[in-house]
């Protein structure tokens, strides 16, 4: 049975505990209807309501939602706020400045606690220096930093002077950075010399170096870099500053830039199914909103909860649920800097249990990967810790099957916290589909119930709805506040992909395959139906390393898919056709090796094809198309049972097929 397949015939049902309900932002499923209802009923009388309450405003919007551009929409457009305003000063004024808004863990274990004052304080002399340094008002900064308090302060004191950031994960190559660099039009690079991860230093400074040399990006007169390890470093004078020299003499104050509530707030680049990563752009009110809205209702955030999101500050789970979300409820969030597995794989529950966390949010991959380990050796297995403290447990970024689910509930939540299966996506800026702790009876591998307010559908290929029980297109069929707002400088493309024709223009088409339970409704995901990988919860685009490796002097051409992993979900296989004849034997696997850093030089590690197959071509049709299908029997080993008739060249299958 196939992962899909053993969700879909699940019975397991856990409803929610008397304690879990008792006291919840959500209590039950009626005050879940009563506000799903509210919303149907009152549109944007439901969002201003929300919008009012969470968000503290400079100047109060009048207007809700203006679908006169449509599928341009705007969201309390004349209403004006900081989003920095909203994260920090308000708890400092309300008296909670001594709270702990960051307990950083570093990768050596080393702890330090960031009171609110202390980040406000440090957020507005970064904010300070940047101003200094002329950056205003719209413009872009690039933010390439490890997991770091200091990468926090350089989102907030972005967002303090009205500065859009895009935050690039540590883990892209020079090249990929040089391309958001390029597309974004940044005046500033804020870095650091290196990164620390699993003991080991990784060099971000001379990444950095390269991709601005790279060329393109000759508007970026300022690279910031935080000094982190202490290792050597280039630099150029004039352009390169350390973060501690020029925050030094700055004032601890900072008058927030009041902006619109549709000022960009940032730009976080993703993979599509076409052409290079999107500029995937989010408005300030929205996204902050829903990111705080969602903190109370999915993790029921209250006072005196420790969270802790494992994801990076790169993706957009650590820009909602840690630059973020946490922050603008004034939450206390614990913050890691390092891997899972060091120096143990017991790691995440010794933290769990030193921190006293309540609420932890964290990816499948990162549960199967230490499931295996932990089930060898018990010193690092879960029972080993005590966990006591945690009360809700959340996923993001894949699919979770049951398995997984399972473990995680009975080993890691000691059959006590619910878990909550948070589907979203980079482009829908918080949670849209996911359980709600004290209300949603839950079912393992499904992700339940819309969140109230968001009108999600599944539909067939003309954008009718599809009967529950059979599978389709996941849409949304009305915009939300936290939706993005644009493809940075592409508005063609942001149309094209998201609100395609076929579909009749006006639903948000997710990319993902679903289906909902017969009679409950719920749903479960069933992986994309674009040409995007998920790998370990990374979005990557086929056709983007299938550019990479044709890159590559030595190949003529090269076909890539999926194929299920146990652990990251997807691994990524590659079919290539070399220029010259096809390698067999060690010579084979040596230029598989080759392209494989190759690919991860182009893109970054996450990229790295797991398996790489050469052919003396392609499975094509009579008129030259990749048959992709076939490429995915055999990247599962499976047999070829589909119709190869229209095939050119039959006889690659058995070459292509072969194991490695
Ligand atoms: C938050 C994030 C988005 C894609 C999305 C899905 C997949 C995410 C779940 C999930 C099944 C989930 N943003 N996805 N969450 N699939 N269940 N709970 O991951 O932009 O990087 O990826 O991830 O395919 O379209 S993302």
């Amino acid at each position: 049975m196939s992962a899909i397949e053993s969700v879909l015939h699940e019975k397991r049902v856990f409803p929610p505990s008397a304690k879990a309900s008792a006291g919840a932002a959500i209590s039950g499923m009626d005050a879940y209807k009563a506000l799903a209802e509210q919303a149907e009923r009152d549109y944007e009388g439901f969002w201003a309501g929300l919008a009012r309450d969470t968000l503290s405003w400079h100047k109060p919007f009048t207007k809700v939602l203006d679908e006169s551009k449509a599928p341009f929409y705007t969201w309390f457009e004349d209403g004006e706020l900081n989003a920095s305003y909203n994260c920090l000063d308000r708890h400092v004024e309300a008296g909670r400045g001594a709270d702990n808004a960051i307990i950083f863990e570093a990768d050596d274990g080393t702890v330090t606690n960031v009171t609110y004052q202390d980040l406000l304080e440090r957020v507005s002399r970064l904010a300070n220096a940047l101003k200094k340094r002329g950056v205003k008002k719209g413009d872009r900064v690039v933010i390439y930093l490890p997991m770091s308090v200091e990468g926090v302060v350089a989102m907030q004191a972005c967002v303090r002077i009205g500065a859009t950031h895009s935050v690039v994960f540590g883990g892209f190559s020079s090249k990929s950075l040089n391309e958001r660099l390029v597309d974004v039009g940044a005046v500033a690079l804020i870095t650091a010399d290196e990164q620390m991860r699993g003991g080991k230093a990784l060099p971000l400074k001379s990444i950095a170096d390269e991709a601005l040399a790279a060329g393109g990006c000759e508007k970026v007169k300022d690279v910031i870099v935080y000094q982190r390890t202490g290792g050597k470093v280039a630099w150029t004078e004039g352009r390169d500053a350390w973060l501690h020299e020029i925050v030094e003499n700055e004032s601890a104050q900072c008058e927030p830039e009041w902006v619109g509530a549709e000022h960009p707030l940032f730009i976080l680049y993703t993979s599509g199914s076409t052409g290079k990563p999107k500029g995937v752009q989010h408005s300030t009110a929205g996204t902050l909103l829903w990111a705080a809205q969602t903190m109370k209702w999915t993790f029921d955030m209250k006072p005196g909860d420790i969270f802790w999101c494992t994801a990076d500050i790169g993706w957009i789970t650590g820009h909602s649920y840690i630059a973020y979300g946490p922050l603008a409820i004034g939450a206390t969030q614990v913050m890691f800097e390092g891997v899972p597995t060091y120096p143990h794989a017991g790691r995440f529950w010794e933290m769990i249990d030193r921190h006293k966390v309540t609420i932890f949010y964290t990816a499948p991959t990162a549960i199967r990967s230490l499931i295996k380990v932990s089930e060898a050796d018990a010193k690092v297995h879960p029972k080993s810790y005590d966990l006591s403290t945690l009360r809700i447990l959340g996923t993001v970024g894949e699919p979770i099957n049951p398995e997984a689910w399972m473990w995680y509930h009975e080993n890691v939540g000691r059959g006590q916290c619910p878990i909550v299966d948070t589907w979203w996506q980079t482009e829908t800026g918080g949670h849209m589909i996911t359980p709600l702790p004290g209300a949603t009876p839950l079912v393992p591998g499904s992700c339940t119930l819309p969140l109230p307010g968001i009108m999600a559908a599944v539909v067939d290929e003309t954008g009718q709805d599809v009967p529950n029980g059979q599978g389709g297109i996941l849409v949304v069929k009305r915009p939300w506040p936290s939706m993005l707002r644009n493809v940075w400088g592409d508005p063609k493309r942001y149309q094209t992909s998201y609100f395609p024709e076929e579909l009749g223009g006006k639903l948000y088409l997710a990319g993902d395959g679903a289906v909902r339970d017969k009679e409950s409704g719920y749903f479960t995901i069933m992986g994309r139906i674009d040409d995007v990988l998920n790998v370990s919860g990374h979005r990557l685009g086929t056709m983007e390393i299938e550019s990479a490796l044709v890159a590559n002097p030595m190949v003529a051409e090269a076909a890539v898919v999926g194929r299920p992993d146990d652990t990251t979900g997807e691994a990524v296989v590659a079919f290539v056709v070399l220029k010259r004849s096809r390698p067999e034997g060690d010579e084979a696997k040596q230029i598989a090796t080759e392209l494989r850093n190759w690919v991860g030089k182009e893109i970054g590690p996450i990229a790295k094809p797991k398996d790489i197959r050469f052919g003396e071509n392609l499975p094509k049709t009579r008129s030259g198309k990749i048959m992709r299908r076939l490429l995915r029997s055999l990247a599962k080993g499976e047999e070829i049972t589909q119709d190869v008739s229209t095939l050119e060249n039959p006889a690659i299958l058995d070459q292509l097929g072969e194991a490695r």
